[in-house]
């Protein structure tokens, strides 16, 4: 698995701990790579203050990682650019935030990245990451969270894609559940 540390998250710890927490990308690599062993898989940790570097790598993902986690941080909220790689990398990504970017200021709120990938953690500091691996790891191979690393296969297929639901029927053809009018009398 590859994951992308966005902009300024080299600074992690050593500014804004109120908000990021304490931990420092060293902190949050190292937990990652220890999951990583839990899990029987490998992971490659890689951080860039710059958007063009970020979007090299999702491509290199193409060829060379299962799957993505990252943390697009201020680009989240601005980078059609990194939407768009996103895309190309043809792997699922797992968008990951450590706080929670809906108790912050409203240009946070939209995220141009979040609808290309499979899901977004937040809220949960360096938790966020390590839910993030987890979920990706899960979607890859099922066997994972399922087994101890002795008794899993060499290989497993990838989860299909969850089909989408049916659409719900309409209130009106719920016939059975529309409030009873009162009857005159
Ligand atoms: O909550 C997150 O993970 C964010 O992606 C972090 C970004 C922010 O722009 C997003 O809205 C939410 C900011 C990353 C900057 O990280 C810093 C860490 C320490 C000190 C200063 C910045």
């Amino acid at each position: 698995m590859l994951v992308l540390h966005g902009p300024n998250l080299n600074l992690l710890g050593l500014r804004e701990p109120e908000i990021y927490g304490r931990d420092t990308l060293a902190d949050v690599d190292a937990a990652l790579e220890q999951l990583a062993d839990e899990l029987g898989i490998e992971v490659a940790c890689r951080q860039s203050n710059h958007e063009g570097e970020l979007i090299d790598w999702l491509h290199e993902a193409r060829e060379r990682f299962d799957g993505v986690v990252i943390n697009p941080a201020g680009f989240t909220h601005t980078s059609v650019a990194l939407r768009d790689a996103i895309v190309a990398s043809e792997k699922p990504c797992i968008e990951v935030h450590l706080s929670n970017v809906h108790k912050r200021e409203v240009f946070r709120h939209t995220s141009l990245t979040a609808a290309v990938c499979v899901g977004t953690v937040m809220g949960f500091g360096l938790q966020s990451y390590l839910l993030g691996l987890r979920a990706i790891a899960s979607r890859l191979l099922p066997a994972t969270l399922a087994a101890p690393a002795t008794a899993r296969p060499a290989t497993a297929a990838a989860i299909p894609v969850l089909p989408t639901p049916p659409a719900r029927a309409s209130r009106r053809t719920r016939g059975s559940r529309q409030p009873k009018r009162p009857r005159r009398t």
